[in-house]
Formats: structure tokens, sequence, C-alpha cells
């Protein structure tokens, strides 16, 4: 069965780390509202939620895919670039620790979740401002014994790599060419975002299912041309803080 751990909207969500959106203000109940609709859509999906209790206080902490890459053999927590963020990984690790056995990356290293691409035994890891040389070094070392192999990938213009490339079945990424080079991936087939829609390029894979934000209808019109499942949600207010679908949960298999 699929887990996908959540985490409940902060009411602190106003004040989240931006980088590359205006701040604007957020609506907290509404976004509250519009995790729930995505949380019942991965139940649809059939994954059993776990929803972590609030963290009042640290305002980034609904996006709890930054805080632990889950591979199926081994978790890694990792050390967020933001400062802010960092008090987000305990609670998770606890959640973690009940399915596999968990490994961190450690200072001077950083790395978000939100960088890291898996794709088959092969994790795609963006060298971003959040993720650095000696986090992606950890990471690779961490896991050379489990069979991956780790790639750094320069990012442009974005907060994480999977703003710019996510995959969407075992052969095909859709990927944003403003924000990462397609080059890099010429052994997968790409569907490219919509240019009218630069943030499209985030898409959560469940099984044979698409989850993706409703307000990038052209690139979800690519999807559906292309044979894809997908389904829209309303994410609006969270992408106000700069996440999107992959970051709000971490999904992964457990025997349970
Ligand atoms: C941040 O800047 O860390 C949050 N405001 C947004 C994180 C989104 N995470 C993700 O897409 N993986």
């Amino acid at each position: 069965m699929w887990i996908a751990v959540t985490r409940e909207v902060s009411p602190a969500l106003g004040n989240c780390e931006l980088s590359y959106v205006p701040r604007e203000a957020i609506d907290v109940a509404s976004a509250s509202a519009q995790h729930r609709d995505y949380q019942r859509v991965l139940e649809t999906l059939g994954c059993r939620l776990l929803m972590l209790p609030v963290e009042a206080e640290l305002p980034d902490s609904v996006f709890v895919e930054d805080v632990a890459i889950v591979l199926d053999e081994v978790a890694v927590l990792t050390w967020p670039g933001a400062l802010s963020r960092r008090a987000e990984v305990t609670s998770v690790a606890e959640v973690l620790r009940r399915f596999r056995p968990v490994l961190a990356i450690e200072a001077p290293g950083t790395l978000d979740g939100g960088d890291v691409l898996r794709v088959g035994r092969t994790l795609y890891v963006g060298e971003s401002a959040r993720s650095n040389a000696e986090g992606i070094a950890q990471l690779r070392e961490l896991l050379a014994g489990h069979g991956y192999a780790v790639q750094g990938v320069p990012t442009h213009g974005c907060l994480h790599l999977k703003s710019a490339v996510t995959q969407l079945d075992d052969n095909t990424l859709l990927l944003q060419p403003a924000w990462v080079d397609r080059e890099l991936f010429a052994r997968f087939r790409i569907i490219e975002v919509d240019p009218a829609e630069p943030h499209a390029a985030n898409v959560l894979r469940i099984g044979d299912a698409l989850v993706m934000p409703a307000s990038f209808p052209r690139t979800r019109q690519r999807l559906l041309d292309a044979g894809f499942h997908v389904i829209a949600v309303d994410v609006s207010e969270l992408q106000k803080a700069e996440g999107a679908v992959t970051c709000c949960s971490l999904v992964f298999r457990a025997d349970e």
C-alpha cells in the first residue's frame, strides 16, 4: 500500500520563505481547505494518510517533501537550506522511523527534498540555493551502498529541481527548459510545459495518475493529449507560498 505523510498548514504560513515569487497575503483557512482536498485526492488514489500535527511556529512545515527523501530501502533526513525550516525535520523523522532505517544529511551539507528527482535507481539532485555541493556529496555517499547513483543538476531561476522537472511515467519527464538544461535528460521523452505556464512542471505521480495544480490548463491539456490520467487540484493559496503538489506529501510504499 501507499503511505502519504502530510502535515496540517501552519497558521504562520504567511511568514513563509519566498525566493522567486512576490509576497502576497495568504488566506490560511483557504490554504487549509485546499490542502484537505489535496489529501482527499491522495486517499482516492489509494494512499493511507499519516497527517502530522500542526507546527504553529514553523511557517513552511506543510511542505514535508523538503525534509526527507524516502526510498524503498531507506529514508534520508535532509538538512534544509533555509534556516527557518530546520526544526521541521524532527517530527517527520519520528514517523519515518516506523517504516525505514533513517540516515541523515549533516551540516555543513544542505539539501531540500524538493531538489531530489528519483528516476529508477538514479537520484537527480538540483544544485540550488537550498542544496549545496556538500549536501549532494553526502547523499551520494549515504546511498552508494544501497545501489543508487546521485547526479547533481544545475538549476537556474527556480527554487528546486522539481520546480523545473518531474516524472510522468518510467520514460517521460515534464520539463521547464528555462530552468534546467533539457540535454541533461536526453535519454528520456520530454514534454515541455506550456510557455504561458512557467511553474507547471511540478506534478505528483502516484501509480498511473498525475496530480497537478488546476491553474495550468494548457500544460494539463498537453498531458491529456499524450494520454496521461491527470487530476487537477486547486492549490492557489499554497502556490503563493511557493509550494505546488509534490511538496505537500511524502509518498512511499509500505508493507503494513
Ligand atoms: C520554501 O521556500 O521553502 C517554501 N516557501 C516552499 C517550499 C516548497 N517546496 C517544494 O516545492 N518542495
